[in-house]
């Protein structure tokens, strides 16, 4: 465990100076310091009185369908509203640099947010969906839709209806996200299972590895023996796998471990 920022260690570094093949699997946490709230800590507004656990389903969405749409237009509105984290812009630039130099950084995130994308990467895959993106329930026709008009600084006082389907014309839209139950988007999940395999060095930035199956990706860097880095305040689901766990918040610990 490597808590102080200023003693992190000379092997750690040098593995990070040394890779070339960065597998980067990032959760709700590398767009804590952005202002987006994660889903397993204490919440505030409209998070105080539910549950992500008990709005993140199809059966959540059927039962009160102007609530579970109303709170994710608000977290669209939110995530618009911020900016992406010294701990993203890290990341951004690390990837150019390594791309530059004939290697590769892939990112893979459970995040439905684009603070990466925002702050500069490419992103291999978003495993758990995009939040900005809408089908239908019924007919999985895409829809686009405009941007909230509020700005994500307080719940909105009164649920929506979700908008009726164009394309069929009685479905209602839903958020393109990954709710509990349903399967993940088998591209992305695969691509970065990929990234795992090849790298010769994995960093888990932000997640609890308690959500399935997108916390067993890091399992497969043990295969190969591939080094295991996690950046993150806490211990977790994932830390006693790790060769080197760094406590502290992304923003802080990212750009420490490149300069
Ligand atoms: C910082 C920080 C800073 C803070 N810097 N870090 C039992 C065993 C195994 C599996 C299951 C099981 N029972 C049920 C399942 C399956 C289920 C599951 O895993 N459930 C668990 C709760 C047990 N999984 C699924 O249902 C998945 N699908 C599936 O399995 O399909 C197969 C199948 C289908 C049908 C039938 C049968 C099988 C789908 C999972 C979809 C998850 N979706 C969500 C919601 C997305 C939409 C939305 O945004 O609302 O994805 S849930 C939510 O959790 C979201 C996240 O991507 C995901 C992971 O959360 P994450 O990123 O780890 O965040 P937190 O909040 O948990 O942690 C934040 C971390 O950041 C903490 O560690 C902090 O310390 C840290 N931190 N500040 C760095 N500054
Ligand atoms: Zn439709």
């Amino acid at each position: 465990r490597i808590s102080d920022a200023d003693q992190l260690p000379r092997e750690l570094l040098d593995l990070i100076a040394e890779a070339r093949y960065v597998a980067v699997l990032s959760g709700a946490g590398i767009s804590a310091e952005s202002g987006v709230p994660t889903f397993r800590e204490v919440q505030t507004g409209l998070w105080e009185r539910f549950s992500a656990q008990d709005l993140a389903t199809v059966e959540a969405y059927e039962a009160d369908p102007a609530l579970v749409w109303t709170w994710y237009r608000w977290r669209q509105a939110l995530i618009e509203a911020v900016e992406p984290n010294p701990g993203h812009r890290a990341l951004a630039a690390w990837q150019q640099h390594l791309a530059a130099g004939s290697g590769r950084l892939s990112i893979s995130t459970q995040n439905v947010d684009d603070l990466h994308e925002r702050a500069g990467s490419e992103v291999l895959g978003h495993l758990h969906g995009a939040i900005a993106a809408h089908r239908c329930l019924d007919c999985g026709a895409e829809a686009t839709l405009p941007r909230p008009e509020y700005d994500g600084s307080v719940p909105p006082q009164n649920p929506e209806e979700p908008p009726t389907c164009t394309a069929c014309g009685t479905g209602r839209l839903r958020p393109g996200v990954v709710w509990f139950g349903e399967m993940l988007p088998m591209d992305a999940f695969e691509a970065a299972a990929e990234s795992v395999r090849t790298a010769d060095l994995v960093l888990v930035v932000g997640t609890s590895g308690i959500v399935q199956p997108a916390a067993s990706l890091p399992l497969l860097a043990l295969e190969r023996g591939t080094p295991l880095v996690e950046v993150n305040p806490e211990d977790t689901e994932l830390t006693e796998y790790m060769d080197y766990a760094v406590r502290g918040g992304s923003g802080q610990m990212i750009p420490r471990l490149l300069a």
